[in-house]
C-alpha cells in the first residue's frame, strides 16, 4: 500500500452536500441506490476529474442528473469511480452498486453478524458500501432509506431520526426511513437491519429535549441489556453537567452485535457495539466488565459531541476525537466510582501498553506524519497517551482555563472536521498562553525519562530537587527536544507530619513545569530531611528515575497525601525486589519479607476503609512491567520465578490477615455491580489469590469452596483464575470442565474460560490452546473468540508465547497468517504482540524474527499485516 503523509493533505476537489440511500437488504445481494448532491469545492483545484473511492464494489447504473453516461465518460473498478469531467456546477450523481453481507468476513462495510444485518465504516468501510469521498472532511447529510424482509429483519435503524416505516404493500418485504440533519463524515454512517429485543426509557435533555434512549440486543437478552441502559443514562447527564453538552437527536440507540472487530462505534444517534460491552447479568459478567460496560458506552456517547459534531479533518488527526474522547471517559468513570482506584487501573493500562508500544518498532507520534494503513494506527498511543497529554493540558493551563477551551471549541469548531492545531488555539486563546511547545507532545514519539534527586541541606534548612528530562530515539526520530512536564509533587516529612516547605517554582496547586532538559527546584524552610513524593497522579505519561531508599518508599506508602503516590511506592518497592531477583537463577522468597510486613501494615491500617484501593496496593507490579523495567535481553522465565517466588512468601506471610479480611470482606448481600461492592469482592478475591500462591493446599479448598458457592460471576470466574494458577491435577481439570458444562450456551462467558487458559504459564500450554481450537465453542471467524484464545496466550501469556524454543511465536506467526485471509484487522491486531521482540534474550529474538520473516515471506498479505510485519522487522 502506498505512503499517505500528513504534509500531502489538500481539500477535496468537491463536496457532497446531501445523500440518500436506498438500501436493499439481502443476504447475498443487497443493492444500494445512492443519489449524491454533489458540487466543486470553491477550495479544490477548477479542473479536477472526480475520482470516488470504492472497495470490492461492484457497479450497476449510474447516472448524471438522471442521465445515463456515456462508457467514455467514466471508468468503474472495484476501488475507484472516476468521472473524467464532472459538471463544474452542483449535481446529482445517482450510483447504484451491489454488496455480498454474507461473504463480508473483514466485518468492515455492510456485514452479518449472527442472522442481524449491521455495518462498520471506521475508517475507510463506507466505501465498501458506494463509492463515494470517503474522507473525514467532506460532511453530508443523509436520508437513509432500508428494505427487508419483514421476518428476516423486523426492525430496522439508521442514523439520526426515524421518519417513516411501514409494509410494502404486495409483498413480504417492509422499510423504514431515516434522517440525520446532522452533516457527518461518511466514517459514522450505520445501519442495523434483524431480529432484536429492545429496552428503552425516555430522556430529556437539560435543555429540554425530549428524546428516547434505547438499547438492542439479541432476542431473550433484554435483561441483559438493562446496566448499559442504566450507564447511557448516566452518562448523559454527565455530559450535560460536566461539560454542558446536550444530546441533538429524538432518539439515541445502541445495538449489540456478536462479531466486531473492536469495542464498539460511534455512528451518529446508532452506536454499534461489540455485545461484550452490552450484555451483563450477575451471573455471566464479572465486575470488571460493567466497569467497562460503563466507560465504553460513555466514551461512545461523548464521541457525540468530541469525534461527531466535531470531526477530525484527516485520518492523522484520529488523537483530536479519540485522546479527548477517553480523557472524557476516564474522568467520568472517575467520578462515578473512586478517583484514586480509576487513575491507578488508567495508569497501569497506559504502562502495559502504552509505554511498551512507545518502546519498539510500532512506536509513533500522538499524531503521526504518515501511515500505509490507517486502522493500523488506532493505538494505545493515539488513545492513552492521547488521553494524558489532555489531562496535563488541564493540569498545565489549570481547570478553569482548560474549561474555557473547551467551550470555545465546542463553539468555535462545531459542524466541522478540525485539526490538533485549532483545537490548541482555542486553549491558547482560552489562557492567553502560547502552547507551541507544549504541542511538541503530538509530533514527538516516545516515552520521556525523568530523573529526579533531591538534595537536603539541614543547615540552611533548604532542600533541592534536580530534574532531567531526556528521550531515546524513536522510528524516524533520532533527535528529541524537550517536552514540557507538568511534575505535581510535594515533600513529605520522614514521621508523616506536615512540611511547610516554599519554592517559588512550585505552584499553588503543586506543579512545577519541566520544560528544559533539566532544572532544580531550591525550597526553603524545609524543617526536615523531607521524602519527595514527585508525578503524584502521574501527571505526565513519563517514566520516573527517582532513587529512594526502601525506608523512603516506606514514609510514602504510609503518609503520602497523594492516595496515587501510596500505591506507586509500594509499586516501586516490589519492582526494584523483582528486578533483582529476576537477575539470580534461585530466587529467595524471603527476601520479600520487607515488602510482606510493609503490606501488612498498610492493610491492618487501610483494607477495611477503602477494600478497592487496598487490593491495588496487593497487586504486584506485572511480568510485563517488570521486563520492561529490565528492558534488555529479559528472560521471562526468570521474571515469572521471581514473581512466584515473591508472591509465595507474601501470601505466607500475610496469610491469617487475608483469611482475616476474606471473612471480614464477606457479604451475604445479592449481588451489586456498584463500586463500593465490587472493590470489596476485588480485595476478597486479590486476597484468595495471595493465599494460594503462599499455600497450594489451602488455596485449592478454598478455591472449590468459592467456586461451587459463588452466586455471581465476578467470584466464580476468581476462583477458576486462581485454580489455574494450582499445580496440575485432576481437580484442577474437573473445574474446568464443571465452568464448560455450566455456560456451554454462553459464548461471552466462554470467553473467560479460554482466556484463563491459554494465560496458564506452564509448558503445556501451548498444546492446551491448540486443542481448544478444535472446541465447538471456539470460531476462527469471531474476532472475540480469537482475541480470547489467541490474544490471550500472546498477550498475557509471557512465559508460553516467549517460549525459549519459539514455538509460541511460530504459532501466532501461522494464526496471523490463516486470519490474513479473512479478517485482516484482527490478524494485525495479533501481530501486534511482536512489538517487544528486539528486548528479549538473543535466542528468543532468533525465534521471533524468523517467525516475523516467515510472515513477511507470504505472498498477497493485506495492507494491515504488510504494515505491521515491516515495521515490527524494521
Ligand atoms: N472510533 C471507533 C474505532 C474505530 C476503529 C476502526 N478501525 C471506536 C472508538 O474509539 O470509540
Ligand atoms: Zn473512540
Amino acid at each position: 500500500a502506498p505512503v499517505v503523509r500528513l504534509v500531502d493533505y489538500r481539500p477535496s476537489d468537491f463536496l457532497i452536500d446531501r445523500v440518500e440511500l436506498d438500501v436493499r437488504l439481502h443476504p447475498s445481494e443487497t443493492r444500494i441506490k445512492a443519489i449524491l448532491s454533489i458540487r466543486p469545492n470553491p477550495a479544490g483545484r477548477a479542473d479536477a476529474p472526480l475520482i470516488l473511492d470504492g472497495d470490492e464494489l461492484r457497479l450497476l447504473d449510474l447516472a448524471v442528473d438522471g442521465t445515463a453516461l456515456p462508457p467514455d465518460a467514466f471508468a468503474a473498478t472495484p476501488q475507484n469511480l472516476t468521472l473524467f469531467d464532472p459538471p463544474r456546477a452542483p449535481f446529482r450523481l445517482t450510483i447504484e452498486t451491489v454488496v455480498d453481507p454474507s461473504a463480508n468476513t473483514k466485518l468492515m462495510g455492510l456485514y452479518r453478524s449472527g442472522g442481524v444485518y449491521c455495518t462498520q465504516c471506521e475508517a475507510e468501510g463506507f466505501r465498501r458500501i458506494t463509492y463515494f469521498l470517503d474522507r473525514p472532511d467532506v460532511l453530508s447529510v443523509y436520508t437513509t432509506r432500508i428494505e427487508a424482509e419483514a421476518g428476516e429483519a423486523p426492525v430496522l435503524l439508521g442514523n439520526g431520526n426515524p421518519v417513516a416505516a411501514g409494509a410494502i404493500p404486495g409483498t413480504s418485504r417492509h422499510f423504514a426511513v431515516w434522517e440525520d440533519p446532522h452533516p457527518k463524515p461518511a466514517y459514522l454512517f450505520a445501519i442495523v437491519g434483524g431480529r432484536l429485543d429492545r429496552v428503552a426509557e425516555p430522556y430529556r435533555t437539560a435543555d429540554g429535549r425530549d428524546a428516547e434512549i434505547a438499547v438492542y440486543v439479541e432476542p431473550g437478552k433484554s435483561e441483559r441489556a438493562a446496566f448499559a441502559l442504566d450507564a447511557l443514562r448516566r452518562s448523559m447527564r454527565w455530559d450535560e453537567r460536566v461539560f454542558g453538552r446536550n444530546y441533538d437527536l429524538d432518539v439515541f440507540n445502541v445495538v449489540a452485535v456478536s462479531d466486531f472487530n473492536m469495542g464498539a462505534m460511534e455512528n451518529k444517534g446508532l452506536n454499534i457495539f461489540n455485545d461484550k460491552y452490552v450484555l451483563a447479568s450477575p451471573q455471566t459478567a464479572t465486575d470488571t466488565d460493567y466497569a467497562n460496560i460503563e466507560a465504553i458506552i460513555a466514551h461512545e456517547y461523548f464521541h457525540n459531541w468530541t469525534g461527531n459534531r466535531i470531526t477530525c479533518r484527516d485520518w492523522f488527526q484520529l488523537c483530536l476525537k479519540e485522546g479527548l474522547t477517553v480523557f472524557r471517559d476516564q474522568e467520568f468513570s472517575a467520578d462515578e466510582r473512586s478517583r484514586a482506584v480509576q487513575r491507578i487501573g488508567d495508569v497501569r493500562t497506559l504502562r502495559a501498553r502504552q509505554f511498551p508500544e512507545d518502546a519498539g518498532p510500532l512506536s509513533h507520534p500522538v499524531r503521526p506524519t504518515e501511515y500505509r494503513e490507517i486502522n493500523n494506527f488506532y493505538t494505545a498511543t493515539v488513545y492513552e497517551k492521547g488521553a494524558e497529554i489532555i489531562r496535563m493540558l488541564k493540569s498545565h493551563i489549570g481547570a478553569a482555563d482548560f474549561a474555557r477551551g473547551m467551550n470555545l471549541y465546542f463553539e468555535r469548531c462545531d459542524g466541522t472536521a478540525a485539526t490538533v492545531e485549532e483545537f490548541l488555539a482555542c486553549f491558547a486563546e482560552a489562557s492567553g498562553r502560547d502552547l507551541s511547545h507544549f504541542a511538541r507532545w503530538y509530533a514527538q514519539a516516545g516515552t520521556p525519562r525523568v530523573v529526579v534527586s533531591g538534595t537536603y541541606d539541614a543547615g540552611g534548612r533548604t532542600y533541592r530537587l534536580d530534574l532531567a528530562q531526556s528521550t531515546a530515539p524513536t522510528p524516524g526520530q533520532p533527535l528529541k527536544e524537550p517536552v514540557v512536564i507538568p511534575v505535581a509533587l510535594g515533600l513529605v516529612a520522614e514521621d508523616g507530619g506536615r512540611l511547610d516547605a516554599h519554592s517559588p517554582r512550585v505552584r499553588d496547586d503543586g506543579v512545577f513545569v519541566l520544560d528544559r532538559a533539566s532544572d532544580s527546584i531550591l525550597f526553603s524552610d524545609v524543617a526536615s530531611r523531607p521524602v519527595p513524593s514527585v508525578f503524584r497522579g502521574l501527571s505526565a505519561p513519563v517514566r520516573v528515575a527517582l532513587d529512594l531508599s526502601d525506608a523512603d518508599l516506606l514514609t510514602l506508602l504510609r503518609h503520602d497525601t497523594d492516595p496515587f503516590n501510596r500505591w506507586q511506592a509500594g509499586q516501586s518497592l516490589a519492582t526494584r525486589l523483582l528486578v533483582r531477583l529476576a537477575g539470580v537463577s534461585r530466587p529467595d522468597g524471603a527476601e520479600a519479607e520487607g515488602l510482606a510486613q510493609a503490606l501488612l501494615a498498610f492493610l491492618r491500617g487501610n483494607a477495611e476503609a477503602d477494600p478497592a484501593f487496598a487490593a491495588q496496593v496487593l497487586s504486584l507490579p506485572s511480568e510485563a512491567e517488570i521486563a520492561q523495567e529490565i528492558a534488555a535481553d529479559v528472560d521471562p522465565d526468570a521474571i515469572h520465578r521471581a514473581r512466584k517466588a515473591v508472591r509465595a512468601h507474601v501470601g505466607g506471610a500475610l496469610r491469617g490477615e487475608l483469611m482475616r479480611l476474606r471473612d471480614a470482606l464477606a457479604s451475604s448481600a445479592p449481588y451489586s455491580p456498584d463500586a463500593a461492592s465490587a472493590g470489596r469482592r476485588s480485595l476478597r478475591n486479590m486476597a484468595l489469590e495471595l493465599i494460594a500462591a503462599g499455600d497450594s493446599g489451602a488455596g485449592a479448598g478454598l478455591v472449590a469452596a468459592q467456586y461451587r458457592d459463588a452466586d455471581n460471576m465476578t467470584d466464580r470466574l476468581a476462583a477458576l483464575a486462581v485454580n489455574a494458577g494450582l499445580p496440575p491435577s485432576a481437580e484442577r481439570e474437573a473445574l474446568f470442565q464443571d465452568f464448560y458444562d455450566r455456560y456451554r450456551a454462553e459464548p461471552l462467558v466462554l470467553d473467560k474460560w479460554f482466556a484463563i487458559q491459554a494465560a496458564m504459564p506452564e509448558d503445556g500450554t501451548l498444546e492446551r490452546v491448540l486443542r481448544l481450537m478444535n472446541d465447538p465453542a471456539f470460531s476462527i471467524t469471531n474476532p472475540n473468540r480469537v482475541r480470547s484464545l489467541v490474544g490471550s496466550f500472546a498477550l498475557n501469556n509471557a512465559t508460553q508465547f516467549h517460549r525459549a524454543d519459539g514455538r509460541g511465536y511460530a504459532f501466532l506467526a501461522d494464526m496471523v497468517v490463516a486470519l490474513d485471509g479473512t479478517n485482516p484487522q484482527v490478524a494485525a491486531r495479533l501481530l501486534t504482540a511482536f512489538g517487544t521482540w528486539r528486548t528479549m534474550s538473543a535466542e528468543r529474538r532468533q525465534g521471533a524474527e524468523a517467525a516475523l520473516r516467515r510472515v513477511a515471506s507470504k505472498p498477497d498479505l493485506s495492507p494491515d499485516v504488510s504494515d505491521i510485519v515491516h515495521r515490527s522487522l524494521g
